[in-house]
């Protein structure tokens, strides 16, 4: 059940010691048929190769599509030499056979993880090869094929050695299969994806399929253990390059996620400063600020600088040298960003501790939220706002007390409703002039929430404007507000005692928006 090697088809786009290969087979008198860049970098390297646009008489045709799906190279690879009439048929149509296949795929997921567009994943899709790996896989009885580069040493030491043994190919063609499988789950995966980004419709069954990209030191606490997984076909936080600083903790990555959600619903340059998966500052840049996404991270810090102590940083634009320059003496775990200025780097290269992360340039906020619960998993929409237009977010508010607000009022109050988003639940958000000025996150009642935001504001509640994530289902929460001096709120309307809400903003002379949908964050 030896089978000499006289013949091999080799079709290789990792090219990783495929001249050792080469060098190897060619010494051992085999004759290597290849396909396009696989030959010329055999020939290239002065070792004699057969094109195989050369056996099937047909050039590569449609783009590469079809080079290798031909009944030349598919009957050297399926021919049972065992049989006669095989044998025979071979000979009528002028067929050779082949001992050795060798052949790894397009490097499908690599693409899809480059963040390549649909067209260019899809060409990605290797069908040739595949078909030549369980065509041979099955032929294991002739043929031995060959799906990594791992796998060289030991094909050559058989090929030198007189042949392969059946023990060989087949165990070989059980590697081949399973490696053909994962590729096609993992490109089924991928479809599934396309479907659920276009939210089409919501799955029957769902396969997340997600690579470990690297262990972490602990998890969320000191015994627990933890890795970070990249999903295929994402393009987030867990895909963004780190410049800089100590490997990051799993503490750092829910916190930089929060940082994105934060920063990136704001249209203008934002900054976003984290503690414990909750802002603890929002804010957007000042009007005609020098250096926006500077003006905008000074104004985050000053919301409640004693908590920006060891926070992480998101930034909706490339953080400037001025940025980095304000952020000189003030400890901070994280910073993500889309890009950084050169000289902002080189001064964060002085804060050695400091994590520093580019986003990847296909860059979006997951258009579906994934949650595991004791033997299942929710999965919802992610809850976003219209990211195009700024008003489009209040076009569907209604004005139940006060007077319409100026443009810049306006933009403040969708602003705060915004930063709601981003703030655990039940969430009170006090802005002013577009940054957070007091956050009340986290508490299980409103009217807590209410003296939260109140209490971290201190002198700045009076003339700031407040959102609440959902209605106030009574009128004490608003009270508190109004005692500190907001001047209005905006906030989902929908209590049955909306009305004492309603009246007590007349009465205290405060504008009020009903926005009719909730941002409940948990
Ligand atoms: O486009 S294909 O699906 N059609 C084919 O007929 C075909 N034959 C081989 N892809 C095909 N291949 C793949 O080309 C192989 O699996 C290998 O990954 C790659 C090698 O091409 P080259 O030698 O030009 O780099």
């Amino acid at each position: 059940d030896i089978v000499p090697v006289r013949r091999a088809l080799v079709s290789v786009s990792d090219k990783t010691g495929l001249l050792t290969l080469a060098e190897a087979l060619s010494g051992a008198g085999v004759e290597i048929v290849s396909t396009g860049s696989t030959a010329s970098t055999i020939r290239d390297a002065g070792f004699a190769v057969t094109d195989v646009s050369a056996v099937t008489g047909v050039p590569e045709l449609l783009d590469g599509r079809v080079k290798t799906l031909h009944p030349k190279v598919h009957g050297g690879l399926l021919a049972d030499l065992r049989l006669q009439s095989h044998e025979e048929q071979l000979a009528e149509f002028g067929i050779e056979p082949f001992e050795l296949v060798v052949v790894n795929l397009y490097p499908f997921v690599e693409t899809v993880r480059s963040g390549a567009g649909a067209d260019d994943v899809v060409e990605q899709i290797d069908i040739g090869g595949p078909a030549m790996v369980r065509a041979s896989a099955k032929n294991f009885a002739n043929v031995a094929v060959v799906v990594s580069p791992e796998s060289y040493p030991a094909i050559i030491d058989a090929v030198t050695g007189g042949g392969t043994t059946l023990a060989e190919r087949k165990e070989l063609a059980a590697r081949a299969f399973a490696h053909t499988a994962n590729y096609d789950r993992a490109v089924a995966t991928w479809f599934s994806e396309e479907t659920l980004a276009e939210g089409v419709d919501l799955p029957q069954h769902l396969t997340i399929k997600a690579e470990r990209v690297a262990p972490l030191r602990y998890g969320e606490n000191a015994h627990q253990r933890a890795a970070i997984y990249s999903r295929v076909g994402g393009h987030g936080i867990a895909q963004a390059d780190q410049l800089q600083g100590k490997p990051m903790s799993y503490n750092n990555y829910v916190d930089a996620d929060a940082a994105l959600r934060a920063a990136f619903d704001m249209v203008l340059p934002a900054v976003a400063i984290i503690k414990h998966a909750n802002p603890c500052g929002i804010a957007v840049a000042a009007p005609n600020a020098l250096d926006p996404i500077a003006s905008a991270h000074l104004r985050a810090h000053e919301c409640d600088p004693l908590s920006a102590f060891g926070g992480v940083i998101a930034a909706n634009r490339t953080v400037t040298l001025k940025m980095a320059e304000n952020l000189r003496d003030i400890f901070t775990e994280v910073i993500v960003a889309p890009d950084f200025e050169a000289e902002a780097l080189e001064l964060f290269a002085l804060k050695k501790n400091l994590r520093v992360l580019r986003l990847p340039d296909d860059w979006t906020q997951e258009p579906m939220d994934v949650r595991l619960v004791s033997g299942g998993l929710l999965l919802q929409d992610a809850d976003r706002f219209p990211d195009d237009d700024f008003a489009s977010v209040a076009a569907g508010w209604d004005l139940v007390s006060g007077e319409q607000p100026s443009d810049a009022e306006m933009q403040n109050l969708i602003f705060a409703w915004k930063s709601c988003r981003a703030v655990k639940s039940n969430a009170i958000v006090l802005a002013k002039d577009s940054a957070t000025v007091g956050i009340g996150m986290g508490q299980v009642n409103r009217v807590d929430s209410c003296k939260l935001a109140v209490e971290r504001a201190g002198e700045r509640a009076a003339g700031s404007v407040a959102a609440s994530d959902a209605y106030f289902p009574f009128s004490d929460g608003p009270e508190t507000l109004i005692n500190a001096g907001i001047t209005a709120i905006v906030q989902p309307g929908g209590s049955v005692r909306d009305q004492e809400t309603i009246d007590l903003a007349r009465e205290r002379g405060v504008t009020m928006f009903f926005t009719g949908e909730r941002h409940f964050f948990h």
